[in-house]
């Protein structure tokens, strides 16, 4: 009797060794199944912490929609989920230690382009695939990296698309840039800056800032001696509502552009009613407009009991992409793991994937060729902002 008893106790006891077995760093087994790692690095903490655990969770919810077709197939799907804090020394180091981890597959990440380049030095040498949700400045596919993909736009497509919309749409003529120095910021403005140039507008100022920095009184101040018609900042939005929000106390009333780092519900938390008049460029367009969209934004809420951010869903497919790439390396191999090479091969080849907010086929440097650029703006204090128009790219 009491053996009876004690069998299935023996059965949950090596189930849970399997379990814990399944999630160690050389890979393994969990009831049965082998376990496949999705990596995520992303910041999970710091200013920009907001759209990093956007990009987790909407990766955790791609690997939760696609685990029991994983399991059919012998393998257990695992989220392992890294905090790069938007450091590249902090990104790279993590980049070895997921490196390390045979279980690794593939790897989600990052949202800054300067925590995104030198880890991905790191992912090439180990053939990791990654695909970002977010990293928008050219050199990160520019250094035609095999393992290297991104969905989103890049910022020499953002940047222009925002200064066509300033001078065309808005009127503009005078602009003074800010800018935070970063390969994101300074890039993203520079390409602003120079389609402003040829659109005949004038360029009043342009002056970098630090990321961290709290007091921009002074170049807000400079700013505002310059009388400008728009004031354009390229950079996050831990710093650039922080800007909007000083130049509202300043009097400052005019307009204010950002791109894709501002598009963040802490955007208004941080500038308040001042947010009001400010617009930005972005990579993802609101996901609520269509049917699957809606459905994403509902199971996200469920979830994880928030709002969807701007990059939630291509964390999601960032991470379908991937997904998809190893299925299709798996199916090659016979149903046997493959090797990272192949899965690299195989997700640079996708040429089809219908995601929940965009499509997906990469060019030969990993750039997504349906990527497309979305102006938004701030009527209200509420995030989501109001999307203004969609520009595909010529
Ligand atoms: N593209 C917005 C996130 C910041 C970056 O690319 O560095």
């Amino acid at each position: 009797m009491r053996l009876k008893r004690m069998i299935p106790l023996l059965a949950i006891l090596a189930l849970a060794v399997g379990l814990i077995a399944g999630c160690g760093k050389s890979g393994g087994s969990a009831g049965g199944l082998k376990v496949i790692k999705i990596a995520t690095q992303s910041p999970l903490s710091g200013g920009s912490a907001t759209l990093g655990e956007a990009i987790k969770n909407g990766a955790q919810l791609a690997l939760d929609d696609q685990q029991k077709a994983f399991n059919k197939k012998g393998y257990k799907l695992v989220l392992s989920p890294y905090d790069d804090m938007g450091d590249p020394k902090k990104g790279v180091s993590n980049a070895q230690a997921i490196s390390a981890d045979n279980a690794v597959l593939a790897v989600v990440g990052h949202l800054n382009s300067g925590v995104a380049i030198p880890s991905s030095q790191v992912y090439q040498k180990n053939n990791l695939s990654m695909v970002s949700p977010a990293a928008t400045a050219t050199a990160v596919t520019d250094r035609e990296l095999s393992t290297v993909n991104r969905v989103c736009a890049r910022d020499d497509f953002q940047g222009p698309a925002g200064a066509n919309y300033a001078i065309k749409t808005l009127g503009v003529k005078k602009i003074f840039i800010i800018q935070d120095k970063t390969p994101y910021g300074s890039g993203l403005a520079a390409a602003f800056r120079d389609e402003a140039k040829k659109l005949g507008a004038t360029i009043l100022g342009y002056e970098g800032i630090t990321v961290g920095e709290k007091d921009f009184s002074g170049v807000v101040s400079k700013a505002a001696a310059a009388k400008p018609d728009l004031i354009y900042f390229g950079g996050v939005y831990a710093e650039g509502a922080l800007i909007v929000k000083q130049a509202r106390a300043q009097g400052l009333t005019i307009p204010v552009m950002g791109g894709d780092g501002m598009d963040s519900s802490t955007s208004v938390q941080i500038a308040g009613s001042g947010i009001k008049g400010v617009y930005y460029s972005t990579v993802v367009g609101d996901v609520t407009k269509t049917e699957k969209g809606r459905k994403f934004a509902a199971a996200y809420k469920a979830k994880f009991k928030k709002n969807v951010e701007g990059y939630s869903a291509y964390g999601y497919d960032s991470a379908a992409v991937l997904l998809e790439g190893i299925s299709k390396a798996i199916d090659k191999n016979g149903g046997k793991l493959p090797t990272r090479q192949a899965v690299a091969t195989a997700v640079r080849g996708i040429q089809d994937y219908d995601g929940i907010a965009t499509k997906v086929a990469f060019d030969g440097k990993g750039d997504n060729k349906f990527a497309k650029i979305y102006i938004y703006k701030f009527d209200k204090a509420v995030y989501p902002a109001t999307e203004q128009t969609e520009i595909t790219k010529k």
